[in-house]
């Protein structure tokens, strides 16, 4: 399972580059923001320059473009559309479960599969092991679990923040949607509801714990699971 980056994982890489990004040109622009404002500080009125901008007028040379600022628009387009293109390498890896080898949970797949059925205003998880557990989700850890999502009765939306993960539950549709779990059991937040679904919405949550295959295996014949 070493092969597969963790959802969560992507999203952090991501989030620092751009956070990363934000910080270091901020950073220069307020550098540059302040540096001139104290450099060009008019210190008595005669040294306003005559073109200096006025309140309720124009300045006519804003219109005039000096190349630097043309310079400073292809570069900020530049790293706009690089950030852009860059981000879709990690949403193309989320967009597909990832194939891997390793051992088999439900006597066939190489990857545990629980399908979701969203409900005004519980979670019904459906385990391949043949039970249902509500408003619980229970997982093995170091394992590639794929969601299959889908609804009863209205739009919801399935989504784990931990792991960073989200897709709509919605009638008649089956959308599918992938994690990695961590190599540490413990308790791992909440799946929430991200589509307001009606009254209940609000409330509409499961437990979501990550156990070792020992646990797992227990609790999968407590439930009635073969
Ligand atoms: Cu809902």
């Amino acid at each position: 399972m070493a092969e597969v980056v963790a959802t969560e994982e992507l999203f952090w890489r991501l989030f620092t580059l751009y956070l990363m990004g934000a910080l270091l040109l901020g950073g220069v622009a307020s550098f540059i923001l302040w540096y001139l404002a104290f450099r060009y500080k008019a210190r008595s009125p005669e040294d306003v320059p005559p073109d200096a901008p006025r309140p309720g007028l124009i300045p006519s040379a804003l219109l005039r473009t000096p190349s630097w600022s043309k310079l400073m628009l292809v570069s900020t387009g530049v790293i706009v559309t690089g950030l852009t293109l860059y981000s879709f390498i990690p949403l193309n890896y989320l967009s597909q479960t990832p194939v891997v080898q390793s051992p088999s949970l439900d006597g066939g797949g190489d990857k545990l599969v629980v399908w979701v059925e969203a409900r005004q205003f519980v979670w019904v998880f459906k385990y391949p092991q043949g039970f249902t557990s509500v408003n619980k989700l229970v997982l093995p850890t170091d394992t590639l679990v794929e969601f299959k999502v889908t609804s009863n009765d209205v739009w919801h939306a399935f989504g784990i923040p931990y792991f960073k993960v989200k897709i709509d539950a919605i009638p008649g549709v089956v959308n599918s949607v992938w994690i990695k779990t961590p190599s540490k059991p413990g308790s791992y937040g909440y799946v929430w509801c991200y589509e307001l679904c009606g009254a209940g919405h609000s409330i509409m949550r499961a437990s979501v714990e990550v156990v070792d295959r020992g646990s797992f295996e227990g609790w999968v014949k407590s439930m009635g699971g073969g």
